[in-house]
């Protein structure tokens, strides 16, 4: 299988400096070796640009930093757009949760079908409206679900998106009870929030709350989903490595790798040889 990653050191979604670190702090934390590891072909298409705006106010609604964020989104659907047509999978590293906005639109591009798989300890679905902090890392999904249009508000910056998702086709984690009807064969877009574990596994994060999962669960549903075979976008977000100490920063990035390998073929069970063909 191959693996294209693609670095998203985005930081205006949230008010916390740090998160443009995270695709380092993951790829210093040995993340290609381990996915080389699990017999992958792994190609690294290092970070994508993500310029500057001077005036980057919005007098009318309480959104911080929408230019920042929409160029940022643009330049991150292009890259996972290309890594996805290119036959490999994308993993997209974040990078506030506004990331998600872009990988999730890209990969729309590609697999107009797809459906996503939201881990996060929060929605993420607020409106410029509706939201109280005015970050855009609790928006992404509200840009790109199709039945929220008509309350969305026109942002500078984000007339490239077209609305890519219906509301039926968002799996929150933990769900209990989904109809045969609103299963499917298709791509799966997985956005993984690394606030979705417990602070005390992902110390390393703007907004912790606790009673989240454990890495066992964590990589249980990582690993039932890469067991359909169809997960063709992977994104990692808000690992800040400027949060907390030394400690917490290496417990977060191995929390984080830990999630990502078990994407990526690796098993609680024991992982298989490398090249050996999974029956
Ligand atoms: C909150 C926090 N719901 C907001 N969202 C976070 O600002 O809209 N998402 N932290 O992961
Ligand atoms: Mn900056
Ligand atoms: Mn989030
Ligand atoms: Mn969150």
């Amino acid at each position: 299988r191959k693996v294209g990653v693609v670095g998203c050191p985005v930081h205006h979604g949230q008010a916390k400096p740090g998160t443009e670190h995270g695709p380092d702090a993951l790829r210093e934390g040995g993340l290609i070796k381990k996915l080389m590891g699990l017999g992958l072909d792994v190609h690294d298409y290092g970070d994508v640009g993500t310029p500057s705006h001077e005036d980057d106010h919005h007098f009318d609604l309480p959104v911080k930093n929408p230019k920042h964020v929409a160029t940022a989104s643009e330049n991150i659907a292009a890259d996972v757009y290309n890594v996805i047509k290119s036959g490999r999978t994308c993993l997209a590293l974040g990078g506030d949760h506004s990331m998600a906005i872009g990988s999730i639109f890209g990969h729309s591009l590609a697999e107009p079908e797809h459906v996503v798989v939201w881990v996060d300890a929060h929605a993420d679905i607020n409106t410029p409206l509706t939201s109280s902090s005015g970050n855009m890392h609790g928006m992404p999904l509200s840009f790109l679900v199709k039945e929220l249009q008509p309350y969305i508000s026109k942002l500078p910056g984000f007339e490239f998106i077209k609305p890519c998702l219906s509301a039926k086709n968002i799996a929150y984690i933990g769900l209990r009870d989904v109809d045969p009807g609103e299963r499917g064969v298709k791509p799966i877009h997985l956005s993984f929030d690394i606030d979705a574990l417990d602070p005390s596994l992902a110390p390393s994060t703007g907004t912790p709350v606790p009673g989240g999962l454990s890495i066992r669960e964590g990589n249980y549903i990582c690993e039932e989903l890469a067991a359909t075979g169809r997960l063709t976008c992977v994104d990692i977000a808000e690992v800040n490595p400027s949060l907390g100490n030394e400690r917490d920063n290496l417990i977060t990035v191995n929390s984080a790798l830990s999630i990502i390998t078990h994407c990526f073929g690796g098993r609680r069970q024991g992982t298989y040889p490398k090249n050996y063909q999974i029956p």
